[in-house]
């Protein structure tokens, strides 16, 4: 009994330092991109979801990007119909695969596969991928583009719905292992819009962190095809929770607000938080956040200076003033 806990314990530490995409603290269940046929309505605005990752300068062995349930059907994906998506991965490196403006957008246009092809694979509804996972690489660090202000080497992930109408769930992992989910030191991953799948169960809140730099004054978030699925609110430390607009079915909303002095420098966490009856199933979203010049904020996995925390003193100081 004793060894079987000690077992236990070592997996639960293993778990928490794993870098899945999303990750534990973001508490998403899946990435989700439908095929180019699907009406908008069931969630995706533009059947195309862009990721970057981003390996520390120091780090210098291969890595590896694997997805988790690759293709569309069987037991993870939502069915439109019959299984008839094929879903088309591609991972880009060197120069300007996250520089070039045209990738640092929300929509899949101009040059947004933007840097050098290093590998690219298509999926339909295959057994042999479902609900398991498939390994891209090994890469090179060098392979990314290195970016000084990032402290690393960044890799482009574009995953798009080339066909049919079905919704695509997944998720990734960068992994120094082609055959397992083993964790690189001090790496990250981030993203510019998030389309994903909320829980169903009404009691599990997702969160995205988009972190504010210094020249950010004020941000719009919006988001897409929320069903009205109970509430968005930001927190962060100087807000105990501000509520967003939220949108219907298919239909977009959008909030702006000013950045507080406290909040330079911080993530913010916007938390969906479901509503409790009548539930919402099955509720896909697209979210994204710009600052005052129109800018995409990039929402990391882990959030970049943790977590953040209101505190109770900065939240009555703001108010009083
Ligand atoms: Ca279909
Ligand atoms: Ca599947
Ligand atoms: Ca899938
Ligand atoms: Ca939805």
């Amino acid at each position: 009994m004793r060894q079987l806990i000690i077992i236990l314990f070592i997996f639960y530490c293993f778990d928490l330092l794993a870098q899945p995409v999303p990750a534990e603290d973001e508490n998403i269940p899946f990435l989700m991109t439908f095929g180019n046929k699907a009406a908008k309505s069931w969630g995706d605005d533009d059947y195309s979801q862009t990721f970057f990752f981003l390996i520390p300068k120091e780090y210098t062995n291969p890595i590896f990007i694997r997805v988790f349930d690759p293709d569309c059907g069987g037991l993870v994906d939502e069915a439109n119909g019959s299984w008839d998506t094929r879903m088309t991965y591609s991972v880009y490196g060197g120069e300007k695969c996250h520089s070039d403006e045209d990738a640092k957008g929300i929509d899949p246009v101009g040059n947004y596969r933007s840097g050098n092809l290093l590998a690219t694979k298509s999926f339909a509804v295959n057994p042999r991928y479902d609900n398991k996972w498939y390994t891209f690489g090994p890469f090179n660090p060098t392979e990314g583009e290195l970016d000084e202000k990032y402290g690393g080497f960044i890799f482009k992930m574009i995953c798009e719905g080339v066909s049919g109408d079905d919704g695509n769930m997944y998720r990734y992992f960068v992994s120094t292992s082609q055959n397992e989910n083993k964790r690189i030191e001090g790496a990250n991953a981030f993203a510019y819009e998030y389309s994903f799948r909320m829980h169903n169960d009404p009691n599990e809140v997702s969160h995205i962190y988009p972190y504010i730099d210094q020249r950010t004054i004020s941000v719009e978030q919006k988001n897409f095809d929320w069903d009205r699925d109970g509430i968005i609110r930001v927190v962060s430390v100087g807000r105990a929770g501000l509520p967003c607009k939220i949108s219907g079915d298919n239909a977009w909303e959008q909030s702006q607000f000013k950045i507080l002095e406290e909040e330079i420098n911080t993530s913010l966490d916007f938390q969906f938080i479901k509503r409790k009856s009548p539930p919402v199933k099955n509720n896909n979203v697209v979210v994204s956040v710009k600052n005052q010049y129109g800018e995409l904020l990039p929402f990391y996995t882990i959030p970049i200076g943790g977590v953040p925390k209101y505190k109770y003193s900065i939240g009555v100081k703001k108010k009083s003033k």
